[in-house]
């Protein structure tokens, strides 16, 4: 099971796939809002693997597959844990009615911004810092496909682990709790790229319950949820969804986005990926009239009359025909973000096409209303056309190649935990090669990156602790791992 999933997922992850339309539910085109029009009948919950839109051509092996075919084999993830039975939600689905198609046309183009801000979060070089070498210790194991790890900020210290096809587990004093804390199965699709893929607490959870979920429904399209804990059992979450908050239609399997969280500014933050395929022939990563290829924001606690949540002001909402959630576009699939839990600092991890994997960092507040320059920009290269004009797009912090295995970037966090040698590094990962890499915030626009471990874990997420402490999950040994210091 695990065997073959890895390559699968990891080769969805980068692999340049042939244009060809596998969708679920025929669109190709994104519709904020509610559905509407013509009920398409529900898909099967179980997807055709997502490489299926691969031609031959890029399903042939590649070295990187190869290399995750025979990487050593991790334990099968189990995929039915001992505890099995938990009662499913809402026991009989409703009838799924899919978001009908919704062409706006050409739409608007981002463009460059002549005010666009320079990348980095400091800008001013300072005294250059050894990097830190760190290993990891497994706290839990025997989860089923680990893709995220979320904290309540509720002083509990718990982490909240995704597992991929719609469950989320508790790990509660170093110990995976039986029950899950919330199944949502029956309303996942997973598989590749796809499934429940992001998690954030209500910045007040503790005291109003409140938290958020992004999953691929069954129509194959992203849905953000909004759930609540139950009344009598701070580890058992109410299975009826308070609502369906947003939902975007995916025209490719792939690159679904995922990361969800709160920024220091109160409002939730929504990493949605180009909407897949290769080389993003939609354009989305340009087009305002798409929340795909975007960073999005919203108000959680607002409502607009035909929204359930408010608009929080982004910048790109005074543009024509642009949707009002975009906080920053011209991403391919960022797939992690974060922010710096000291400084509100933004770090994404965006996932390259062929050449280059990128992280992009910014102060938050500058990052509202910045194209980061996906598909005119492939990491710091043209990438539609060269030369191109690379003036007005907001650059990467930092780049790599896809040599050594490297291809699919995993961002991560920047330390703020105890030990004083990891302390205020970045550290991210990438998925195939599973090597870790830190980067020091403080050393300039431009810092360098250094490899800090080469693991041999199928690293797909970081997660950040209550206490500022990292963990990564491994979607293949289905363990979780807490950073440390070596
Ligand atoms: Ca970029």
């Amino acid at each position: 099971m695990a065997a073959t999933l890895i390559p699968r997922t990891l080769r969805c992850l980068l692999l340049p796939t042939l244009v060809v339309i596998v969708a679920a539910c025929g669109t190709t085109q994104t519709s904020p809002g509610p559905a509407s029009g013509p009920v398409s009948p529900a898909l099967s919950a179980e997807p055709s693997p997502s490489h299926a839109s691969h031609g031959p051509a890029t399903d042939a092996p590649t070295p990187m597959a190869t290399e995750l075919a025979t990487a050593p084999p991790t334990a099968d993830p189990t995929p039915e844990p001992s505890d099995e039975p938990t009662p499913e939600p809402s026991a009989t689905p409703e009838p799924v009615a899919c978001p009908i198609e919704v062409d706006e046309g050409p739409g608007t183009v981002a463009g460059p911004d002549s005010d666009a801000p320079r990348p980095g979060v400091v800008g001013d070089a300072s005294i250059a810092r050894e990097p830190p070498t760190i290993s990891l210790e497994q706290v839990v194991g025997g989860l089923s496909k680990p893709i995220g790890i979320a904290n309540a900020g509720d002083g509990s210290g718990r982490l909240f682990v995704l597992e991929q096809a719609g469950r989320i587990r508790v790990v509660a004093d170093g110990v995976l709790l039986a029950e899950p804390f919330l199944t949502i199965s029956s309303l996942v699709t997973s598989g590749g790229e796809r499934g429940l893929l992001g998690l954030a607490f209500h910045p007040d959870y503790s005291t109003n319950g409140r938290f958020f979920v992004n999953y691929t429904d069954l129509c194959g399209n992203t849905a953000i949820a909004e759930y609540r804990v139950s009344d009598d059992d701070p580890n058992l979450a109410d299975p009826r969804p308070v609502e369906i908050l947003l939902q975007v239609v995916q025209p490719f399997p792939n690159h679904n986005g995922g990361g969800l969280a709160f920024g220091p500014d109160g409002m939730l933050y929504i990493a949605t990926g180009d909407g897949g395929s290769a080389g993003d022939p939609l354009n989305m990563g340009q087009r305002l009239d798409t929340l795909l290829g975007k960073l999005l924001r919203i108000d959680v606690d607002g409502r607009e009359s035909d929204r359930p949540y408010g608009l929080p002001g982004n910048r790109f909402a005074s543009r024509h025909l642009a949707h009002p959630e975009i906080y920053a576009t011209g991403l391919r699939n960022p797939w992690r973000f974060s922010f710096d839990r000291d400084t509100g600092d933004l770090w994404i991890g965006d996932v390259g096409q062929g050449g280059w994997e990128e992280i992009d960092a910014l102060p938050y507040e500058a990052a509202n209303g910045v194209n980061f320059g996906w598909n005119l920009l492939e990491g710091r290269d043209c990438y539609v056309e060269d030369p191109c004009d690379t003036g007005g797009y907001v650059a990467p912090v930092a780049v790599y190649d896809h040599r050594d295995g490297d291809c699919a970037v995993t961002g991560g966090y920047v330390h703020r935990g105890q030990a004083p040698a990891l302390r205020g590094w970045y550290l991210f990962a990438d998925a195939c090669s599973g090597t870790f890499r830190a980067i020091d915030p403080l050393a300039g626009a431009a810092p360098p990156v250094s490899v800090v471990l080469q693991s041999s874990l199928a690293v797909v997420t970081f997660g950040e602790g209550e206490d500022g402490e990292l963990y990564v999950a491994d979607i293949a040994g289905g363990g979780i791992h807490r950073i440390v210091a070596r």
